[in-house]
């Protein structure tokens, strides 16, 4: 099949998914009047796994195959994580509250979240990427950029390469996943999502010139709801659009993103693939199962999710220096509070009296349906003690840190619920 807009050329090969849904998988077809390359330019892979949680579930139950399935929280309040592409049929998607998912679908089937089992398949995942390059920057748990310039000599063409990707996720952890090869980290990402389910999309360098052109302003990541009202406005559909404004006037109206867009309309992005993929921030948060005022159901959610924060810190041996909660009100608006430390920490304790401190001043007079908390500026290293904060004194924090410790040892042995702080029970 010939695409119309910009040449790209396509075939079909066979997929795993039932019919009616996926008919078709497309993959590139190698394009027959491929120019010589000029000058060096990169090649750049971005590998997404389709309906991640749902496949897992489906992988392991075969019950649950070929079926509408969505993974979420099981209470009445819960939204939607993961929808396979049965239940997307019916217009269910993530994030959307579970109760308007059963709506679309009343026979919907609800699985619940098991985090731990997504986090060691996508560990498996990048253990596998990594095997084609150093050059890995995984992006979230389900999808990763790869820098491949270079590795064709080695490992074949970046179509063989792409082919073999696929077929090793499958062999080994039967899960599909789409990708996307261009000459830039964006143009891959976009390629990766225009046919998934179970693809592999090429934008090869010749043609990403005038490929860009034809981008859907809507799938350009990075533009949100907000940019793309202010684009409608504007009469910006693609990113061919964005070359009928100055960079000025881009920059004026859209900021950052306004000179990013400009950037990306000439196929430009500069950004390097960051193969370390560097933990920035950890956040746990809760979607109440009734709204409330009452602080104290805040205080408790704030010691549960401290908890799971600061286990997750002493497991990877991370301190954090920074320290935010998010509060998000019945009309869905939400307010975050922030504070850098001055101690690099990793107790439980310590985050939670952070979290207390920080809604301290708070005039809350709205009904709160999530609360979070999330842990920033993270680091192997403790930073030196400079002066108390708050109450929290270093001899507090050390006695803390050794309680903590050992509640994760016995945690470690016994089983993560064993073990709780009273006010949790
Ligand atoms: N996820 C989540 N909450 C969201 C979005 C996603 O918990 N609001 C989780 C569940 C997804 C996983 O992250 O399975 C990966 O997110 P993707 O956006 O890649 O979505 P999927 O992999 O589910 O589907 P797709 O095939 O569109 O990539
Ligand atoms: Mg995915």
């Amino acid at each position: 099949m010939q695409d119309a807009t910009c040449g790209i050329k396509f075939f079909y090969e066979n997929c795993n998914f039932p019919q009616p849904f996926f008919p078709q998988t497309l993959i590139y077809y190698e394009c027959i009047k491929d120019k010589p390359q000029q000058g060096r330019s990169k090649v750049i892979l971005h590998v997404d796994m389709d309906a991640f949680f749902t496949s897992i579930e489906q992988r392991d139950n075969p019950e649950l195959k070929g079926k509408p399935i969505i993974v979420g929280g099981l209470s009445k309040r819960g939204v939607v994580s993961a929808a396979s592409y049965e239940a997307r049929k019916f217009g269910i998607y993530s994030a959307m509250p579970i109760f308007q998912a059963l709506k679309k679908y009343p026979g919907l089937i609800v699985v619940p979240v098991n985090k731990n089992k997504y986090a060691g398949t996508s560990q498996k995942i990048m253990k596998i990427l990594k095997q084609y390059t150093p050059l890995v920057e995984p992006v979230s748990i389900d999808e990763a950029f790869l820098d491949i310039t270079g590795c064709e000599r080695l490992l074949g063409s970046h179509k063989n390469i792409a082919i073999d990707i696929k077929k090793r996720i499958k062999k080994e952890l039967f899960l599909t996943c789409s990708i996307g090869v261009a000459p830039v980290k964006f143009l891959a990402k976009i390629a990766s999502d225009m046919n998934k389910p179970n693809c592999i999309t090429i934008i090869e360098k010749h043609e990403a010139k005038k490929f860009v052109l034809t981008v859907d302003i809507k799938k350009v990541p990075g533009v949100g709801e907000k940019a793309i009202k202010q684009m409608k406005i504007l009469n910006i559909k693609t990113l061919g659009d964005i070359n009928k404004f100055s960079l000025k006037i881009l920059y004026k109206k859209f900021g950052k993103l306004g000179e990013k867009l400009f950037k990306f309309a000439q196929c430009i992005d500069n950004s390097k693939i960051k193969p370390k993929g560097k933990r920035k921030s950890i956040s746990s948060e809760t979607t109440l199962a009734n709204d409330t005022v009452e602080m104290e159901v805040v205080k408790k959610n704030f010691l549960y999710h401290a908890q799971i924060l600061g286990e997750k810190l002493r497991n990877k041996n991370f301190f954090t220096t920074n320290i935010s909660i998010k509060l998000k009100f019945n009309d869905f608006s939400q307010i975050t509070r922030q504070k850098k430390l001055k101690l690099s920490i990793c107790s439980s304790s310590a985050i939670y009296k952070e979290s207390l401190n920080l809604i301290k001043n708070l005039k809350i007079n709205k009904k709160i349906r999530l609360i979070g908390i999330s842990v920033s500026g993270l680091s192997h290293k403790k930073k030196p003690v400079q002066i108390d904060m708050f109450e929290q004194t270093k001899e507090k924090i050390d006695k803390w840190e050794k309680i903590d410790k050992t509640i994760d040892c016995i945690s470690k042995k016994f089983g993560s619920n064993i073990i709780k702080k009273a006010t949790l029970k």
